[in-house]
């Protein structure tokens, strides 16, 4: 399917969406998140993919926020309609049942880090900036930068981040947290498949079952965060994978994992 704002590419088992407009160093407008969500419906229907990276085209930005130019002339309700398509899409790739990678080369600023702070696992590049400017613009981050910078990296430094609107670099994103991993830019999209080939050869449905408890655990207060643990654990041994996994773990071989 072709979009005017992101493109979609397959890799084997990996689908690797990018964001593509590298004149706007990729800011995302109304247009952008509404493909953003296409193609995220069209990744969950392909059961080649088993791993999503996200990314941004050029080699200045992963995404530098939400689209100001289009904001600067929004009405109360269009600004409204915004900020509820926003975090629909960004609530949709978290809860999305594939993992998403990120692979961050630039600036990746306010809503771009929001959208990066959505995804699983972050992977970035010594070029690599984050921030939340928005109080620079009078707003405060409206895609829940509130709340997923603190869950990430504690509440103090998420409130110094945010008042300040400091923009921090790559190495002090790893030191905080923010990323996973810094590889050379040039090695990025290597390391980013690499990372992915290896979760895609892993029993799928128990990733999946992974992400659901980590994420949804995270809201609870411990103990029905684990009795929800326990339930996932239950529902691994209705599959095959557990079997497949098991028998082969006994048999002194590699497992084959069908998805089933
Ligand atoms: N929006 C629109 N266009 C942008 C942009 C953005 N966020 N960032 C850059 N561009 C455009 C520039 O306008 C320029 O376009 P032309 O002038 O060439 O037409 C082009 O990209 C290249 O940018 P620069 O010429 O500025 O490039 P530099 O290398 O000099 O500077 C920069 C790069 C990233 C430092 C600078 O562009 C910059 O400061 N950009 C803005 C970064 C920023 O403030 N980002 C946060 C945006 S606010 C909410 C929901 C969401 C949000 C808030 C509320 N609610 C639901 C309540 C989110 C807010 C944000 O994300």
């Amino acid at each position: 399917m072709a979009w005017n704002n992101v493109l979609l590419e397959k890799d084997g088992a990996v689908g690797i969406l990018t964001v593509n407009r590298p004149k706007a160093l990729n800011a995302l407008n109304g247009d952008t998140l509404t493909e953003i969500a296409l193609a995220l419906d069209e990744i969950d229907k392909d059961d080649e993919i088993k791993v999503v990276i996200l990314t941004g085209s050029g080699d200045k930005a992963f995404v530098a926020g939400a689209d100001i130019v289009a904001m600067q002339t929004l009405s109360p309700m269009e600004a409204k309609g915004f900020a509820l398509l926003g975090q629909q899409v960004f609530s949709k790739l978290e809860k999305f049942r594939k993992p998403v990678i990120a692979a961050i080369n630039g600036f990746t600023l306010g809503g771009g880090c929001e959208l990066a702070m959505s995804c699983d696992i972050r992977i970035a590049t010594p070029k690599s900036l984050f921030g939340q400017p928005e109080v620079n613009l009078g707003v405060i981050p409206g895609f829940a930068g509130t709340q997923r910078l603190p869950r990430l990296v504690g509440k103090g430094r998420a409130k110094e981040l945010i008042y300040s609107a400091v923009n921090i670099n790559a190495e002090e994103a790893y030191r905080i947290g923010l990323v996973n991993k810094v590889v050379e830019e040039a090695q990025l999209m290597e390391e980013a498949k690499k990372m992915a080939n290896k979760i895609a050869s892993k029993g799928q449905i128990a990733v999946r079952l992974a992400k659901e408890a980590i994420n949804e655990g995270m809201e609870m207060d411990l103990d029905k965060a684990m009795i929800h643990e326990a339930d996932l654990f239950g529902l691994c041994f209705s599959t095959e994978e557990q079997r497949e996994g098991m028998t082969a773990f006994i048999e002194k071989r590699p497992a084959k994992f069908t998805g089933k």
